[in-house]
């Protein structure tokens, strides 16, 4: 359940339906630069198509001088509810639009590519989608960022034209007015050639045979013949970091090249400045554009890597040590496996996926194992209105539905939102995941899962200390309601569980990290070799992933109050204290993963108060409602922009402009702090931005990109517009309605 498949259907659809969806895309394409963003309109047409959406109550005339009375409140509830339960799937989980990067679909398409399956795997239909994809998000000098909405890059530019060579446009192909082929040209030669794209990029140049293996610093498989006690055995690097480099390190250590097509002949004149046998492979190895660089190399990586490459490479691949290489990628390709099986060939994420199909491909080209991860393919890709692109995961669906179900339970409009909740409760019952990883575990690098939730599906199986809590609180947000409205609660021993590993998730410093606990030490950035990545080695402990956690075990507590009752009451103190240390002096929490110090303010705020903190008693509390209460736009309302994030001080978008994502999170923070019983003031002028903010139809605007990872690259969360403006809607209105 949960899984999200886009077919092309001949059929679909009445010209009136076939019209909106043209509409939305002209409408994309023409306003792409202003608000570079997409979001799910074609999804929208095909689940209304379903379910006849319930008549609209008429659109609330505007409440006068910034006041939101309660009905003019109400009825922008009521239609944001009535919209939002449209995009619902029949499953339960609520669909969106989870893009935002532009390296992940190069990677697929090389792949694809390199073992002769693209057209197998992509109809034309796919293939014609990812090209209007790709030119839609093409930047006016001709480049292409590291994400929708970021200046040109070398990792996005030179990544995006082969693809859209791959794609089979012709080197001077254009599209529509998109700036097109030859001045995504001219901007690679630009800004250095294909020399100087960054490491993750050399590597699926080198794939596609566009790239010498001799211009990439080593990755040596052998790092997992180490022993585990040391702080560099991969084995404690974050999971995302692990599953990435693990697979190019089999790749690496093959050395494996494409067929050298004629287009791979061409894409070699094409990205570079000189002819490509004239190359200095050995400086490309460190070159990377200035656009590209987050987080350059210290000094000691380029040591490490010139000795490894000059010293410890020659030995490995043309000496009787070469037996070592083997017995090293028979131990990777081992882990591949391992973590292929475990989620049923969909992987953890974008990049492995990518790259774990080509390793069961180099391995057997007729294995079972590439077939089945062709078959998981589609599971990434999603279409709207700017084409077809593939996702930072398989999909955001337990999280978005987590975070659906909290926020109409907290409208307390029990009629309107039973059915809602009813089907959503079989979703989170069916998503939970039920099992620990296969085996021994615990040698493969697994923390447990059983009881855990996921971030998307069962099927991928991998916990999330902070998805388990939101799992855990929509389920006891569900158990306290009717049964016969909205199905039966979950057995106590599933919270059990989900309690269990939670607390199993609680590192020292009391904080709690995303997949797993903290394995090793943050100077292992020191050799953190992806230059547009931050923060990629460990997994850290962050404030929303502990105030998560506190919130459920809160919650938890209060129905449950004698399992592990003393742990559970210590593991909240504790992660109590961490956030208080974790709080910035001016009052907020920087924020890991999504836009930002508004964001990480809200769960910092909600954090202490499940905690037993209060605004009265709880400097730390008071210091953060006065931050959010400075950050209020003129007129009200609040917005930050995704600089914050890379740029690590506070950013509003420009022209004093509301956001509704970010307004939705201070209202809720500074509401559920009791803003309103010292000044409602602000709270009336923010529900007023939101409701004037509201579409006809009831949907929000998608506005600016709202989602982050590793400091630099932003992600879309699109369900985000719909669910946080109904969740600080509906506690206004409980708390301000009289008002
Ligand atoms: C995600 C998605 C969910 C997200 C939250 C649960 C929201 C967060 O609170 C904890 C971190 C987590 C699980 C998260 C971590 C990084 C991910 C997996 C992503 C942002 C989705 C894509 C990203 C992944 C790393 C993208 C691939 C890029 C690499 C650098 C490997």
């Amino acid at each position: 359940e949960g899984r999200q498949v886009w077919e092309y259907d001949p059929e679909g659809g009445t010209s009136e339906d076939r019209k909106k969806v043209d509409d939305a895309r002209e409408h994309f394409w023409a306003n792409r630069f202003a608000k570079k963003h997409s979001s799910d309109e074609l999804m929208r047409q095909q689940l209304t198509r379903e379910r006849p959406s319930p008549p609209m109550p008429p659109k609330p005339s505007l409440p006068a001088a910034g006041a939101a009375p309660k009905e003019a409140a109400k009825a922008a509830l009521t239609r944001a509810i009535r919209f939002y339960s449209t995009l619902q799937t029949h499953d339960g989980h609520f669909a969106g639009d989870y893009g935002g990067p532009m390296f992940l679909m190069p990677g697929l398409l090389i792949s694809l590519y390199v073992s002769g399956t693209l057209n197998t795997v992509l109809s034309e239909h796919h293939r014609r989608e990812m090209r209007h994809y790709l030119y839609a998000h093409q930047n006016p000098d001709g480049g292409w960022g590291l994400h929708i909405e970021g200046h040109s890059t070398m990792f996005g530019s030179a990544l995006s034209y082969v693809s859209l060579r791959i794609l089979g446009e012709g080197p001077d192909s254009t599209y529509k007015d998109a700036p097109g082929m030859s001045k995504g040209r001219e901007w690679i030669l630009a800004h250095g050639s294909a020399t100087h794209i960054t490491s993750w990029g050399k590597f699926w140049l080198s794939v596609l045979g566009c790239f010498s293996w001799d211009g990439n610093n080593p990755l040596p498989p052998e790092i997992w013949l180490l022993p585990y006690v040391l702080p560099i055995h991969p084995g404690r690097f974050w999971c995302h970091c692990r599953q990435v480099y693990l697979p190019m390190c089999y790749v690496y250590g093959k050395r494996f090249v494409g067929k050298e097509t004629s287009l791979v002949l061409a894409l070699r004149e094409e990205l570079f400045s000189i002819p490509y046998s004239q190359v200095d492979w050995n400086r490309a190895r460190n070159q990377c554009a200035k656009e590209d660089l987050y987080y350059p190399h210290p000094l000691l990586q380029d040591v490490l890597w010139a000795t490894l490459h000059k010293g410890v490479e020659p030995l490995l691949n043309h000496t009787p040590l070469h037996a070592l290489r083997e017995k090293a990628c028979a131990e990777v390709m081992k882990h591949v496996h391992y973590e292929d099986e475990n989620t049923r060939y969909i992987d953890i994420g974008p990049v492995n996926k990518a790259l774990n199909l080509l390793c069961c491909f180099v391995e057997d080209p007729s294995s079972e194992a590439l077939k089945k991860h062709l078959a998981r393919v589609p599971d990434y890709l999603w279409l709207a209105e700017d084409g077809m692109k593939m996702q930072g995961y398989n999909g955001s669906q337990l999280w978005d539905t987590a975070f659906a179900v909290q926020a109409l339970a907290a409208t307390e409009m029990l009629e309107e939102t039973a059915p809602i909740l009813k089907r959503a409760n079989h979703y989170v019952d069916k998503s939970q995941v039920r099992e620990n990883p296969n085996g021994d575990h615990g040698s493969m690098y697994r923390h447990i899962s059983n009881g855990a939730w996921p971030f998307s599906t069962r099927d991928h199986g991998w916990p999330i200390a902070d998805c388990a809590s939101e799992g855990l609180k929509a389920s006891l947000a569900i158990a306290a309601l009717p049964p016969h409205l909205v199905g039966p609660p979950l057995a106590d021993q599933r919270l059990f569980d989900c309690v269990n590993c939670i607390l199993s998730f609680q590192n020292a410093d009391g904080g709690f990290a995303t997949y797993e606990l903290t394995r090793s030490y943050a100077w292992l950035e020191y050799i953190n070799p992806a230059e547009t990545f931050g923060d990629i080695m460990i997994d850290y402990t962050y404030v929303e992933c502990t105030s998560a956690c506190v919130t459920a075990m809160a919650a938890f507590q209060k129905r449950l109050p004698d399992h592990r009752a003393a742990e559970v009451a210590a593991a909240i103190a504790r992660a109590a204290k961490f956030m208080e240390d974790k709080q910035l002096e001016d009052g907020s929490w920087y924020g890991s993963w999504a836009v930002c110090y508004t964001y990480a303010t809200w769960f910092g705020v909600s954090g202490l108060l499940a905690a037993g903190r209060r605004y009265e008693s709880c400097p730390a509390i008071r210091k953060a409602c006065a931050f959010l209460l400075s950050k209020e736009l003129l007129g009200g309302g609040w917005s930050e922009s995704y600089l914050s994030c890379q740029d690590k001080i506070y950013t509003t978008l420009p022209g004093n402009r509301v956001h509704a994502v970010m307004t939705s999170w201070a209202l809720i923070a500074l509401i559920e702090a009791g803003q309103h019983t010292r000044d409602a003031a602000p709270l009336h002028r923010g529900a007023a931005q939101l409701i004037k903010l509201q579409e006809e139809n009831g949907d929000f605007p998608q506005q600016e990109i709202s989602g982050v990872f590793n400091k630099n690259c932003m992600i879309s969360y699109s369900a985000y517009r719909n669910i946080f403006p109904i969740w600080a809607l509906g506690l206004y209105q409980k708390v301000c309605g009289g008002s």
